[in-house]
This record gives structure tokens, sequence and C-alpha cells, in this order.
């Protein structure tokens, strides 16, 4: 039974978001029970409902108020608010919290054979794209002059089947564009998943619930992304070590106390540590080096 008093956040129900909110949630320590094909999942743990829905519901089931929260691509957000704004009608929402995953960016490709073209190509072009109110505002700001169609999916495809001469779509690893012999040409939006929330004043036992889990969701996000790391080092080379892993935070350091002038140094470093990183730092006095995830993270 669905009601008010429980925290209501709309999620996609299948698709690229699913896994990775599914992930967010289960490292905050959220309980669902869900019985299969439900579009309502009920945590056991927190009074919060998840609704799961096509991810292009998600902005207005959240600006209309009929869901608290909703977690959504910035650039399925982006397109219902100019294609809501267009009509003359309000979009206010408030965004939470950037979650760094469903990182993607919606760009305009062109066949492949007119490589090194610049933007004055598109000029009476036929563009097509899942994206028609993004990517009008983008001509209309550079002075472009467009046909663009409006298609629901394959966009890829419209080129070879002569039905546009570009296309403007998501875009992460570029396999799909190469595939399709499509070249990639202007960047119109970067986007990621955001928590946003309709601009409205909650019950106070709703606002404290959504402040519990900003704090979760942030701990989990930032635990992700950062590597604790250990090596041993002499204690002349600590700094220029520190120095090379990327936001690496203050070191804890532990001399040997055997009179070698080393110590073990343990820290965490917010971004993921490549290969040439740890070269460098072996090069310069690091050794018995060890990258470990985090699971949990707060301050
Ligand atoms: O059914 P529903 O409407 O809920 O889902 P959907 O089919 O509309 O969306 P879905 O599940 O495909 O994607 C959900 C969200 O994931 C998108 O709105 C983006 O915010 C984000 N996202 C991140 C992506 C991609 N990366 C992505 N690569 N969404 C789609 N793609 C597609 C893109 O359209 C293209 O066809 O993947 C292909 C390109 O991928 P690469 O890796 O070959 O470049
Ligand atoms: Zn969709």
């Amino acid at each position: 039974m669905l009601t008010k008093k429980r925290l209501r956040i709309a999620v996609q129900k299948k698709g690229r978001l699913k896994a990775v909110t599914d992930n967010l949630f289960t490292h905050c320590g959220l309980q669902f029970s869900q019985t299969k094909n439900s579009l309502v999942v009920r945590c056991k743990n927190f009074p919060i409902d998840l609704l799961l829905v096509r991810d292009d519901d998600i902005p207005v089931m959240v600006i209309d108020q009929a869901c608290d929260l909703g977690i959504v691509g910035e650039n399925v957000l982006l397109e219902k608010k100019l294609a809501r704004q267009a009509h003359n009608k309000s979009f206010a929402y408030q965004t939470l919290l950037a979650c760094e995953f469903a990182r993607c960016r919606l760009a305009i490709a062109m066949p492949a054979l007119n490589a090194g073209s610049d933007i004055e190509w598109l000029q009476a072009r036929t563009i097509a794209t899942s994206y028609p109110n993004i990517l009008q505002d983008y001509l209309a700001k550079n002075n472009l002059d467009a046909k663009v169609v409006d298609i629901a999916g394959s966009v890829e495809l419209m080129p070879s089947l002569g039905m546009a001469d570009a296309i403007c779509d998501l875009v992460s690893t570029g396999k799909t564009l190469e595939e399709n012999n499509l070249v990639e040409f202007a960047t119109v939006l970067q986007s990621q998943a955001v928590v946003i929330r309709a601009q409205t004043q909650l019950s106070s036992s709703k606002e404290e619930l959504i402040a519990l889990l900003l704090r979760r969701f942030r701990g989990v996000i930032k635990a992700q992304s950062s590597k604790y790391i250990m090596f041993h080092a002499p204690l002349s080379s600590v700094d220029d070590i520190t120095a090379l892993l990327p936001g690496a935070e203050t070191p804890t350091i532990m001399p040997f106390g055997d009179g070698s002038r080393k110590a073990v140094v343990h820290l965490v470093a917010a971004e993921t540590v490549f290969w040439d990183t740890l070269e460098a730092i072996k090069n310069i006095g690091a050794s018995s080096i060890l990258v470990l995830p985090i699971e949990k993270m707060m301050s």
C-alpha cells in the first residue's frame, strides 16, 4: 500500500541506471523486498518506497510531487525541462547530488566520409535525435539552421538509411558510433546520473531521512571512487610520492623504528590509481605497494 508518509524515490525499472542505483542503495544499507514484476518496492529497514518507472518519467514524477526524490540522467532531465518550458510550464527542481555514475555525453556525429568538416557543415542538414529540445537549443545558440528529426531509438542507423545527414545521441565508449561508421564532432552535453527533488518543503521526518540518505550516498560514491594505498618508502621521499597520488589526503607515516629512515605510509587517494602512477612512485622510492578498495567512508 502506497502512503505519502513514506519517502518515495522514483528510479529506473530496467536499463542502464538500474544496476548502479541498486548498487548505491545496497551499499547504503537499504534492504528491499521485491516481488517479480512489482512496480513499487518497499524498503524493509527505512520508511522508503521505490517507484520503478521509465527513466523519461522520473523528472515529471518529481516535479509534480508524485515522488519526493528521483535518480535520473542529466540528459533526460534537461530534455524534459526544455520540453516543458517550450509549453510555458514551470519545471522547478533541485539537484541534491551528482552520482558520478552513468556518465556519458550527448554528441553530434556525422558519417566518417565527412570527418574534418567544421560546425557550419550542419547548416541546412537533417539531424536525427531522441533529444530534439536539447539539440534545438544547441543549434539556436550556435546560429545554425538544421532540420531536427525526432527518433525514439536506433538513432545511429539513420544516416545509413538516408533518413538523416547526422545524428545527435548519447556516447560513452564510442563503440556504437564506430560500428555505424560515424565520427563524433561536437559535444552538446556532458551527463551523469543525479539525485533530484521538488522545490517543496517536506515533513521534518522526511527531511531528516533525505539528509541521512544523502550522507550515505556521498559516503558510498566517495568510497567507490577512492583507494586505500599502503607502501614502504624512505622518509625523505614521502612528500614527493604523495604529490604523485591523485587526490591524496594527508598520509599516516609510521617510521620503521630500526634506524633505517624508512617508513610504512598509509593514505586514501580520491581517484583510481593507474599502473603508470604506481610505476612513477616506485621509481622514486616506494616499495611493497598495495592498492585496496574501500567499502565505506564517513567523515
Ligand atoms: O526504458 P527506459 O526509458 O527507462 O530506458 P532507456 O532505454 O531510455 O535508457 P537506458 O537504460 O539505455 O539509459 C539510461 C541512462 O543511462 C541514459 O539516459 C543516460 O543518462 C545513461 N547512459 C550512459 C547511457 C549511455 N551511457 C549510453 N551509452 N544511455 C544510453 N547509451 C547508449 C547510446 O544511446 C548509444 O546507443 O549506448 C550507445 C552508445 O554507447 P557506446 O558505449 O557504444 O558509446
Ligand atoms: Zn528512456
